[in-house]
């Protein structure tokens, strides 16, 4: 098995994340198209959903892939059918999208990242429109899905973008009304997303069938969906990352322990899994690693007071069977420490009939009362706001850029290549939820404050819905 879309989306993920030039704002203010009449007229068409067995092409016939001439035809057939849809849907799509930005508070609109994600999808829009309407052969595909992937490329960072435009415009609208329009906006992108990767990666694996002379490959990947993908790998990947990621802002990083039924294997979407598990190990590892440092267990004193802690017999109390492990004992390898004083971050796999349950567990303090109602809200974030202290930020000393919307990232780990911020978005929990929530699973996080937490991650097995999965 491979794990195509690990490399690629990560790059996405570490991309130099964008920063708002000048130029470019001052682009964003020339939007001056507010009320074009085409935008009206496609909003007003009914979004036409399209089951996951269709844009997979399942059903079709001939799906057996045996004959390669026959594999060759049926595979250029559904890239043809998935490519037209994605013509005639994603405009009405973009546009409605187009509507509901324009329906925010006058005030709302004139935020600049926000005119900015207004602008991508106006330009999004009019270059869809603006290409051919008939897709009939394989160079009108191969024409359609680069124009699609320039797309997909531009709106990279979206949602950082809408989410700090809404912390500044946090004030002039209710808080519900904000998470809604970012729920709604969210779940309408998801869609846009997976019609468009479905259109290019079909395209691209359809290019590849045809150069490879022998049996087609990878038969266990249709697009986007992976029918056998491997939990433990994509953990394994997400995690070495995220690690990376850690170690370059805070010096140090835990270890991941991937533990349960490693060898579990389902259907899911790879880029959603991975997006979700990237999100989910940020915010484990960096409480980890900050809760280490609120307990003087730094790099420099591993074990806090310097004793062998593996000698001390204290730890342990027992009767009747129950054992009671003390916090500090390291014998179970879930909880042994590095070298840096941090405990391990527990990845468990669970393999039930109709679904896969991943618990991320972490020993990083929870989550206190008052910050509980509010992880769930996009940009709320415990990373303090360096723009917020009178800190000169352009100064040397400082390891934020002076206009980053990207709080978390320091100048190093820029330097180093990895653009994604560690935490300071604020939009992990939510995004994570709604990616989970997609194809019918959850999210639920428990926080054991003073201690750690638990997320729970549910996801549905989702070739035993394909009929009912709506895009
Ligand atoms: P961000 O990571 O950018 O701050 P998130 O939405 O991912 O945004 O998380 C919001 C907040 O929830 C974090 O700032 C942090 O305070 C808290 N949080 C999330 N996960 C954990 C965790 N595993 N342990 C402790 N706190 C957490
Ligand atoms: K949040
Ligand atoms: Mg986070």
């Amino acid at each position: 098995m491979t794990l195509r879309s690990a490399g690629s989306s990560l790059a996405i993920t570490a991309t130099k994340r964008g920063f708002i030039t000048n130029t470019e704002q001052k682009e964003a203010e020339d939007v001056v198209s507010f009320y074009d009449d085409r935008v009206t007229q496609y909003a007003s068409q009914e979004i036409q959903t399209v089951t996951l067995k269709t844009l997979l092409g399942l059903g079709r016939s001939g799906s057996s892939n045996h004959d390669q001439q026959q594999g060759a035809a049926r595979d250029l057939a559904v890239n043809l059918d998935v490519a037209r849809y994605a013509r005639k849907e994603l405009p009405v799509r973009l546009a409605r999208l187009i509507k509901a930005t324009q329906k925010l508070p006058f005030i709302v609109g004139t935020n600049p990242y926000i005119k900015r994600v207004y602008k991508l999808y106006y330009d999004s829009f009019q270059s869809i429109t603006a290409s051919p309407e008939e897709i009939r052969d394989k160079d009108d595909l191969d024409r359609f899905a680069a124009l699609l992937k320039g797309l997909v490329e531009s709106h990279a960072d979206v949602v950082p973008m809408l989410s700090q435009g809404f912390l500044e415009c946090k004030k002039y609208m209710a808080r519900e009304d904000i998470k809604r329009f970012l729920d709604d906006m969210i779940r309408a992108r998801i869609g846009i997303r997976l019609i468009a990767e479905q259109a290019i990666s079909l395209r691209e694996q359809r290019h590849e069938h045809e150069k490879s002379s022998v049996d087609t490959p990878h038969d266990d990947i249709v697009g986007v969906v992976h029918t056998e993908l491997r939990p433990a790998d994509l953990i394994k990947t997400c995690a070495s990352f995220v690690q990376e990621l850690c170690d370059v802002n805070y010096g140090s990083s835990p270890e991941v322990v991937i533990n349960g039924q490693t060898d579990t294997t389902f259907t899911y979407v790879p880029v959603h899994l991975e997006y979700i598990l990237c999100e989910l190990l940020k915010n484990s590892v960096r409480a980890t690693v900050e809760q280490s440092q609120k307990m003087g267990r730094s790099a420099l004193n591993p074990h806090g007071d310097g004793s062998d802690r593996r000698s001390s017999s204290t730890n342990r109390e027992s009767g009747n069977g129950v054992v009671i492990v003390n916090q500090d004992d390291d014998q179970d390898v879930t909880k042994r420490p590095n070298d840096f004083g941090h405990p391990p971050v527990e990845v468990t796999i669970a393999q039930g009939e109709h679904e896969v349950t991943i618990r991320i567990r972490d020993h990083g303090g929870g989550i206190s009362r008052e910050d509980f109602d509010a992880i769930f809200d996009y940009s709320f974030t415990t990373v303090k706001n360096e723009n917020d202290s009178s800190k000169d930020l352009s100064s040397n000393d400082s390891p934020y850029g002076v206009d980053s919307i990207f709080k978390g990232v320091s100048r190093l780990a820029m330097q180093a290549g990895l653009g994604g911020p560690i935490a300071g978005l604020g939009f992990g929990l939510p995004l994570t939820r709604i990616y989970a929530q997609y194809f019918g699973g959850d999210m639920h996080l428990i926080s054991l404050q003073g201690y750690g937490c638990d997320v729970f991650l549910k996801l549905k097995q989702i070739d035993e819905s394909l009929d009912d999965l709506q895009i």
